[in-house]
Protein backbone atom coordinates (compact mmCIF):
# COMPACT_ATOMS: atom_id res chain seq x y z
CA UNK A 1 0.00 0.00 0.00
CA UNK A 2 2.85 1.99 0.89
CA UNK A 3 4.65 1.65 -2.17
CA UNK A 4 1.67 1.86 -3.96
CA UNK A 5 1.16 5.73 -2.80
CA UNK A 6 4.61 6.22 -3.00
CA UNK A 7 5.41 4.78 -6.38
CA UNK A 8 1.82 7.11 -7.64
CA UNK A 9 2.95 10.42 -6.05
CA UNK A 10 6.06 10.12 -7.97
CA UNK A 11 4.86 9.47 -10.94
CA UNK A 12 2.40 12.44 -10.71
CA UNK A 13 5.05 14.27 -9.78
CA UNK A 14 7.04 13.78 -13.39
CA UNK A 15 3.79 13.91 -15.08
CA UNK A 16 3.99 17.16 -13.30
CA UNK A 17 7.32 18.18 -14.08
CA UNK A 18 6.84 16.81 -18.06
CA UNK A 19 3.75 18.95 -18.61
CA UNK A 20 5.38 22.07 -17.03
CA UNK A 21 8.44 22.06 -19.44
CA UNK A 22 6.10 21.58 -22.15
CA UNK A 23 4.19 24.69 -21.21
CA UNK A 24 7.26 26.26 -20.42
CA UNK A 25 8.45 25.65 -24.16
CA UNK A 26 5.03 26.84 -25.77
CA UNK A 27 5.16 29.91 -24.05
CA UNK A 28 5.96 33.21 -26.06
CA UNK A 29 9.69 34.50 -25.50
CA UNK A 30 9.03 37.83 -24.56
CA UNK A 31 10.94 41.05 -25.75
CA UNK A 32 9.94 44.23 -23.76
CA UNK A 33 11.07 46.87 -26.13
CA UNK A 34 10.96 50.56 -24.11
CA UNK A 35 10.99 53.32 -26.46
CA UNK A 36 10.49 57.26 -26.59
CA UNK A 37 7.48 56.96 -28.93
CA UNK A 38 6.08 60.50 -28.38
CA UNK A 39 7.74 63.80 -26.92
CA UNK A 40 11.54 65.04 -27.82
CA UNK A 41 12.79 61.70 -28.36
CA UNK A 42 10.52 60.33 -30.44
CA UNK A 43 12.13 59.88 -33.90
CA UNK A 44 14.50 57.26 -32.08
CA UNK A 45 11.52 55.33 -30.96
CA UNK A 46 9.86 55.43 -34.19
CA UNK A 47 12.88 54.03 -35.97
CA UNK A 48 14.05 51.41 -33.70
CA UNK A 49 10.21 49.90 -33.11
CA UNK A 50 10.84 50.22 -37.23
CA UNK A 51 14.28 48.20 -37.37
CA UNK A 52 12.96 45.33 -35.12
CA UNK A 53 9.50 45.13 -36.65
CA UNK A 54 11.90 44.74 -39.71
CA UNK A 55 13.99 42.18 -38.05
CA UNK A 56 11.34 39.96 -37.19
CA UNK A 57 9.12 39.88 -40.47
CA UNK A 58 13.06 38.89 -42.33
CA UNK A 59 13.38 36.36 -39.82
CA UNK A 60 10.23 35.05 -38.94
CA UNK A 61 8.42 34.89 -35.40
CA UNK A 62 9.68 31.38 -34.37
CA UNK A 63 12.98 30.84 -32.56
CA UNK A 64 14.14 27.28 -31.52
CA UNK A 65 10.42 26.31 -31.68
CA UNK A 66 9.59 29.53 -29.21
CA UNK A 67 7.12 32.04 -30.79
CA UNK A 68 8.99 35.45 -30.24
CA UNK A 69 6.74 38.37 -29.22
CA UNK A 70 7.37 42.04 -28.96
CA UNK A 71 6.10 44.24 -26.40
CA UNK A 72 6.48 48.08 -27.35
CA UNK A 73 5.70 50.62 -24.19
CA UNK A 74 6.15 53.97 -24.69
CA UNK A 75 8.80 56.02 -22.11
CA UNK A 76 7.88 59.14 -23.37
CA UNK A 77 12.04 59.36 -22.62
CA UNK A 78 11.00 60.31 -18.76
CA UNK A 79 13.26 58.15 -17.26
CA UNK A 80 10.52 57.35 -14.24
CA UNK A 81 8.30 55.96 -16.59
CA UNK A 82 10.77 53.89 -18.08
CA UNK A 83 11.77 52.27 -14.57
CA UNK A 84 8.44 51.89 -14.26
CA UNK A 85 7.44 50.03 -17.20
CA UNK A 86 10.44 47.96 -17.05
CA UNK A 87 9.03 46.76 -13.79
CA UNK A 88 5.43 46.04 -15.27
CA UNK A 89 7.30 44.00 -17.94
CA UNK A 90 9.53 42.00 -15.69
CA UNK A 91 6.90 41.28 -13.36
CA UNK A 92 3.41 41.12 -14.78
CA UNK A 93 4.51 40.21 -18.11
CA UNK A 94 7.41 37.97 -17.10
CA UNK A 95 9.84 39.48 -20.58
CA UNK A 96 12.87 37.58 -21.23
CA UNK A 97 14.60 40.68 -21.98
CA UNK A 98 14.48 44.53 -21.46
CA UNK A 99 15.38 45.99 -25.13
CA UNK A 100 15.31 49.78 -26.30
CA UNK A 101 16.71 52.47 -23.54
CA UNK A 102 16.18 56.00 -25.99
CA UNK A 103 18.51 58.18 -23.78
CA UNK A 104 21.00 57.45 -21.18
CA UNK A 105 19.02 58.56 -17.76
CA UNK A 106 16.20 55.90 -18.90
CA UNK A 107 19.16 53.05 -19.32
CA UNK A 108 20.14 53.78 -15.90
CA UNK A 109 17.20 53.78 -14.15
CA UNK A 110 16.50 50.60 -15.53
CA UNK A 111 19.43 48.71 -14.78
CA UNK A 112 19.03 48.09 -11.37
CA UNK A 113 15.95 45.98 -12.46
CA UNK A 114 18.19 44.24 -14.80
CA UNK A 115 20.31 42.98 -12.25
CA UNK A 116 18.35 41.92 -9.49
CA UNK A 117 15.79 39.89 -12.19
CA UNK A 118 18.71 38.68 -13.95
CA UNK A 119 17.36 40.33 -17.16
CA UNK A 120 19.06 40.59 -19.91
CA UNK A 121 18.88 44.59 -21.04
CA UNK A 122 19.93 45.27 -24.50
CA UNK A 123 20.70 49.15 -25.17
CA UNK A 124 19.82 49.78 -28.41
CA UNK A 125 19.88 53.82 -28.10
CA UNK A 126 21.86 54.96 -25.28
CA UNK A 127 25.28 55.92 -26.17
CA UNK A 128 27.01 57.00 -22.63
CA UNK A 129 30.62 54.50 -22.09
CA UNK A 130 29.44 53.77 -18.44
CA UNK A 131 26.08 52.31 -18.95
CA UNK A 132 27.53 48.79 -19.33
CA UNK A 133 29.01 49.25 -15.79
CA UNK A 134 25.49 49.55 -14.70
CA UNK A 135 24.68 46.06 -14.52
CA UNK A 136 26.43 42.68 -15.56
CA UNK A 137 23.07 42.18 -17.62
CA UNK A 138 23.64 45.19 -19.92
CA UNK A 139 24.60 44.47 -23.65
CA UNK A 140 25.22 47.65 -26.33
CA UNK A 141 23.75 47.23 -29.61
CA UNK A 142 24.30 51.48 -30.52
CA UNK A 143 27.71 52.72 -29.90
CA UNK A 144 29.39 54.93 -27.38
CA UNK A 145 30.71 58.76 -27.76
CA UNK A 146 33.91 58.25 -26.87
CA UNK A 147 34.62 55.89 -29.56
CA UNK A 148 33.24 58.68 -31.96
CA UNK A 149 34.64 61.94 -29.84
CA UNK A 150 38.50 60.70 -30.33
CA UNK A 151 38.24 59.64 -33.70
CA UNK A 152 37.22 63.10 -34.95
CA UNK A 153 39.74 64.45 -32.63
CA UNK A 154 42.61 62.60 -33.99
CA UNK A 155 40.81 63.47 -37.88
CA UNK A 156 40.64 67.38 -37.05
CA UNK A 157 44.35 67.59 -36.46
CA UNK A 158 46.16 65.13 -38.47
CA UNK A 159 43.38 66.01 -41.87
CA UNK A 160 41.44 68.47 -41.08
CA UNK A 161 43.94 71.83 -40.51
CA UNK A 162 42.40 72.56 -37.59
CA UNK A 163 44.18 73.84 -34.88
CA UNK A 164 41.52 75.81 -32.06
CA UNK A 165 37.50 74.11 -31.76
CA UNK A 166 34.82 75.18 -29.48
CA UNK A 167 32.77 72.35 -28.40
CA UNK A 168 28.94 72.50 -28.06
CA UNK A 169 27.11 69.28 -25.86
CA UNK A 170 24.26 68.72 -24.70
CA UNK A 171 24.48 68.52 -20.83
CA UNK A 172 24.13 65.28 -19.75
CA UNK A 173 25.95 61.95 -19.70
CA UNK A 174 26.81 61.50 -23.77
CA UNK A 175 27.03 65.42 -24.01
CA UNK A 176 29.88 65.28 -21.14
CA UNK A 177 31.40 62.39 -22.19
CA UNK A 178 31.84 63.97 -25.94
CA UNK A 179 32.88 66.94 -24.33
CA UNK A 180 35.70 65.19 -22.45
CA UNK A 181 37.27 62.77 -24.90
CA UNK A 182 37.09 65.33 -28.06
CA UNK A 183 38.70 67.63 -25.61
CA UNK A 184 41.41 65.32 -24.02
CA UNK A 185 42.24 63.65 -27.32
CA UNK A 186 42.34 67.15 -29.23
CA UNK A 187 44.63 68.47 -26.95
CA UNK A 188 47.41 65.60 -26.66
CA UNK A 189 46.89 65.97 -30.51
CA UNK A 190 48.27 69.75 -30.22
CA UNK A 191 45.12 71.65 -30.70
CA UNK A 192 43.61 74.29 -28.08
CA UNK A 193 40.00 74.15 -26.52
CA UNK A 194 39.08 77.56 -26.55
CA UNK A 195 35.29 76.81 -24.78
CA UNK A 196 32.95 74.52 -23.67
CA UNK A 197 29.81 75.02 -23.79
CA UNK A 198 26.98 73.27 -22.41
CA UNK A 199 23.28 73.46 -23.61
CA UNK A 200 20.22 71.81 -21.64
CA UNK A 201 18.73 68.49 -22.79
CA UNK A 202 15.32 69.77 -22.58
CA UNK A 203 14.04 72.35 -25.08
CA UNK A 204 17.51 73.80 -25.80
CA UNK A 205 18.22 77.09 -27.66
CA UNK A 206 20.94 77.06 -29.31
CA UNK A 207 21.30 80.98 -30.44
CA UNK A 208 22.93 82.27 -27.32
CA UNK A 209 25.59 79.25 -27.01
CA UNK A 210 26.27 79.74 -30.76
CA UNK A 211 26.81 83.68 -30.57
CA UNK A 212 29.26 82.74 -28.19
CA UNK A 213 30.68 80.57 -30.66
CA UNK A 214 30.73 83.14 -33.25
CA UNK A 215 32.69 85.55 -31.54
CA UNK A 216 34.87 83.28 -30.22
CA UNK A 217 36.06 82.62 -33.75
CA UNK A 218 37.16 79.11 -33.54
CA UNK A 219 38.94 77.04 -36.64
CA UNK A 220 35.85 74.60 -35.98
CA UNK A 221 32.99 74.13 -33.60
CA UNK A 222 32.54 70.35 -32.41
CA UNK A 223 28.73 69.42 -32.06
CA UNK A 224 27.31 66.34 -29.46
CA UNK A 225 23.43 66.66 -29.99
CA UNK A 226 20.85 63.89 -29.64
CA UNK A 227 19.83 62.34 -33.09
CA UNK A 228 16.60 64.74 -33.58
CA UNK A 229 18.19 67.67 -32.72
CA UNK A 230 20.69 68.05 -35.47
CA UNK A 231 18.74 69.93 -37.78
CA UNK A 232 17.87 72.75 -35.34
CA UNK A 233 21.70 73.36 -34.79
CA UNK A 234 22.51 73.09 -38.12
CA UNK A 235 19.52 75.25 -39.22
CA UNK A 236 20.84 78.28 -36.49
CA UNK A 237 24.23 77.55 -37.58
CA UNK A 238 23.70 78.95 -40.84
CA UNK A 239 21.20 81.33 -40.46
CA UNK A 240 24.20 83.28 -38.48
CA UNK A 241 26.37 82.92 -41.51
CA UNK A 242 28.95 81.10 -39.31
CA UNK A 243 29.95 78.49 -42.56
CA UNK A 244 30.75 82.05 -43.94
CA UNK A 245 32.42 84.36 -41.06
CA UNK A 246 35.16 80.56 -41.66
CA UNK A 247 33.93 78.59 -38.56
CA UNK A 248 34.11 74.78 -39.89
CA UNK A 249 31.10 72.57 -38.26
CA UNK A 250 32.66 69.29 -37.18
CA UNK A 251 30.75 66.66 -34.37
CA UNK A 252 29.61 63.31 -33.72
CA UNK A 253 27.48 61.56 -36.80
CA UNK A 254 24.02 61.96 -34.09
CA UNK A 255 24.87 66.00 -36.01
CA UNK A 256 23.61 64.57 -39.45
CA UNK A 257 21.48 62.34 -38.48
CA UNK A 258 20.53 60.31 -41.26
CA UNK A 259 16.58 60.32 -39.96
CA UNK A 260 16.90 64.61 -40.43
CA UNK A 261 20.05 64.98 -43.37
CA UNK A 262 18.17 65.06 -46.36
CA UNK A 263 16.15 68.19 -44.90
CA UNK A 264 19.21 69.93 -44.01
CA UNK A 265 19.53 71.99 -47.09
CA UNK A 266 22.51 72.49 -48.88
CA UNK A 267 24.62 74.49 -46.63
CA UNK A 268 25.36 71.19 -44.80
CA UNK A 269 27.59 70.01 -47.41
CA UNK A 270 31.03 69.71 -46.56
CA UNK A 271 29.96 68.84 -42.56
CA UNK A 272 32.11 66.01 -41.15
CA UNK A 273 31.51 63.42 -38.82
CA UNK A 274 32.68 60.25 -36.90
CA UNK A 275 30.15 57.77 -36.88
CA UNK A 276 29.63 53.92 -37.01
CA UNK A 277 26.21 54.35 -39.26
CA UNK A 278 25.85 56.55 -42.11
CA UNK A 279 22.48 55.20 -44.55
CA UNK A 280 25.04 55.48 -47.24
CA UNK A 281 27.52 53.45 -45.77
CA UNK A 282 28.29 50.83 -49.34
CA UNK A 283 28.28 47.46 -48.19
CA UNK A 284 26.04 44.44 -49.60
CA UNK A 285 24.15 43.71 -46.53
CA UNK A 286 23.56 47.64 -46.14
CA UNK A 287 22.03 48.58 -49.59
CA UNK A 288 19.44 45.19 -48.66
CA UNK A 289 18.91 46.82 -45.13
CA UNK A 290 18.19 50.44 -46.51
CA UNK A 291 16.05 49.31 -49.23
CA UNK A 292 13.87 46.90 -47.06
CA UNK A 293 13.71 49.59 -44.66
CA UNK A 294 12.26 52.07 -47.04
CA UNK A 295 9.60 49.62 -48.56
CA UNK A 296 8.63 48.62 -45.03
CA UNK A 297 8.30 52.53 -43.86
CA UNK A 298 6.59 54.62 -46.69
CA UNK A 299 10.42 55.57 -47.79
CA UNK A 300 11.83 56.26 -44.46
CA UNK A 301 15.51 56.16 -44.60
CA UNK A 302 17.20 54.12 -41.88
CA UNK A 303 19.75 56.17 -39.62
CA UNK A 304 22.19 54.86 -36.65
CA UNK A 305 19.29 53.96 -34.15
CA UNK A 306 17.57 51.89 -36.37
CA UNK A 307 20.65 49.93 -36.88
CA UNK A 308 21.26 49.63 -32.81
CA UNK A 309 17.79 48.23 -33.01
CA UNK A 310 17.96 46.04 -35.58
CA UNK A 311 21.77 44.47 -34.66
CA UNK A 312 20.08 44.29 -30.90
CA UNK A 313 17.46 41.88 -32.47
CA UNK A 314 19.64 40.01 -33.86
CA UNK A 315 21.85 39.40 -31.17
CA UNK A 316 18.83 38.89 -28.82
CA UNK A 317 17.69 36.20 -31.64
CA UNK A 318 20.93 34.40 -31.56
CA UNK A 319 20.91 34.23 -27.67
CA UNK A 320 17.79 32.54 -28.11
CA UNK A 321 18.96 29.72 -30.62
CA UNK A 322 21.91 29.21 -29.05
CA UNK A 323 20.25 28.55 -26.18
CA UNK A 324 18.23 26.40 -27.31
CA UNK A 325 14.65 28.38 -26.53
CA UNK A 326 15.31 27.85 -23.12
CA UNK A 327 15.04 31.69 -22.77
CA UNK A 328 16.77 31.67 -18.97
CA UNK A 329 18.26 34.91 -18.28
CA UNK A 330 21.64 33.78 -17.55
CA UNK A 331 22.07 31.86 -20.31
CA UNK A 332 20.94 33.83 -22.86
CA UNK A 333 23.86 36.76 -21.55
CA UNK A 334 25.83 33.82 -22.13
CA UNK A 335 24.93 33.59 -25.49
CA UNK A 336 25.03 37.34 -26.37
CA UNK A 337 28.39 37.87 -24.93
CA UNK A 338 31.15 37.27 -27.89
CA UNK A 339 28.66 37.69 -30.85
CA UNK A 340 30.42 38.43 -33.86
CA UNK A 341 28.78 39.55 -37.19
CA UNK A 342 28.58 42.14 -40.62
CA UNK A 343 25.53 44.81 -39.64
CA UNK A 344 24.59 46.87 -42.00
CA UNK A 345 27.22 48.99 -40.11
CA UNK A 346 29.88 47.07 -41.21
CA UNK A 347 31.24 44.12 -39.02
CA UNK A 348 30.66 44.23 -35.10
CA UNK A 349 31.18 42.30 -32.05
CA UNK A 350 29.90 42.07 -28.49
CA UNK A 351 33.19 42.17 -26.36
CA UNK A 352 32.57 39.35 -23.99
CA UNK A 353 34.36 41.45 -21.11
CA UNK A 354 32.82 44.85 -21.44
CA UNK A 355 29.39 44.00 -22.96
CA UNK A 356 29.91 46.75 -24.98
CA UNK A 357 30.16 47.07 -29.05
CA UNK A 358 33.31 46.87 -31.10
CA UNK A 359 32.71 48.23 -34.82
CA UNK A 360 34.47 50.49 -37.38
CA UNK A 361 34.32 54.38 -36.92
CA UNK A 362 33.51 56.19 -40.19
CA UNK A 363 34.59 59.48 -41.06
CA UNK A 364 32.08 61.44 -43.45
CA UNK A 365 31.55 64.42 -45.46
CA UNK A 366 28.23 65.20 -46.04
CA UNK A 367 27.25 65.64 -49.88
CA UNK A 368 24.83 65.21 -52.67
CA UNK A 369 24.41 62.27 -53.95
CA UNK A 370 21.70 61.17 -56.69
CA UNK A 371 19.39 64.10 -55.65
CA UNK A 372 20.27 63.18 -51.40
CA UNK A 373 21.60 64.81 -49.08
CA UNK A 374 24.56 61.57 -47.29
CA UNK A 375 27.11 61.49 -44.68
CA UNK A 376 29.52 59.79 -47.62
CA UNK A 377 32.64 57.73 -46.36
CA UNK A 378 35.87 58.64 -46.79
CA UNK A 379 37.93 57.37 -43.99
CA UNK A 380 37.59 54.38 -41.72
CA UNK A 381 39.36 53.41 -38.16
CA UNK A 382 38.92 49.84 -37.39
CA UNK A 383 37.49 47.89 -34.71
CA UNK A 384 37.21 50.56 -31.89
CA UNK A 385 36.28 49.55 -28.40
CA UNK A 386 35.03 52.13 -26.25
CA UNK A 387 37.91 54.13 -24.98
CA UNK A 388 36.10 54.91 -21.81
CA UNK A 389 36.91 51.34 -20.62
CA UNK A 390 40.62 51.23 -21.94
CA UNK A 391 43.29 50.57 -18.63
C1 LIG B 1 21.92 59.33 -26.45
C2 LIG B 1 23.13 59.32 -27.17
C3 LIG B 1 20.74 59.68 -27.12
C4 LIG B 1 23.15 59.65 -28.51
C5 LIG B 1 20.78 60.01 -28.47
O1 LIG B 1 19.67 60.34 -29.18
C6 LIG B 1 21.99 60.01 -29.15
C7 LIG B 1 21.89 59.02 -25.03
C8 LIG B 1 18.38 60.24 -28.63
O2 LIG B 1 22.76 58.26 -24.57
O3 LIG B 1 21.00 59.56 -24.33
O4 LIG B 1 22.00 60.37 -30.47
Amino acid sequence: MLNKRVFLSASMLALAAVSSTTVLAAEPFKIGLILPMTGQQASTGRQIEAAAKLYMAQHGDTVAGRKVQLIVKDDTSVPDVTKRLAQELVVNDKVNVLAGFGITPSAFATAPIATQSKTPMVVMAAATSSITNASPYVVRTSFTLPQASVSMADWATAKGGIKKVVTLVSDYGPGIDAEKYFKDRFVLNGGTIVDTLRVPLRNPDFAPFLQKVRDAKPDALFVFVPSGAGAAVMKQFLERGMDKAGIKLIGTGDLTDDDQLNDMGDGAIGVVTAHHYGAHHPSAVNKKFVEAFKKANKGMRPNFMAVGGYDGMRVIYEALKASKGQGGGDGLLAAMKGQVFESPRGPMFIDAQTRDVVHNIYLRKVERVGGELHNVEFDVIKDVKDPGKAK
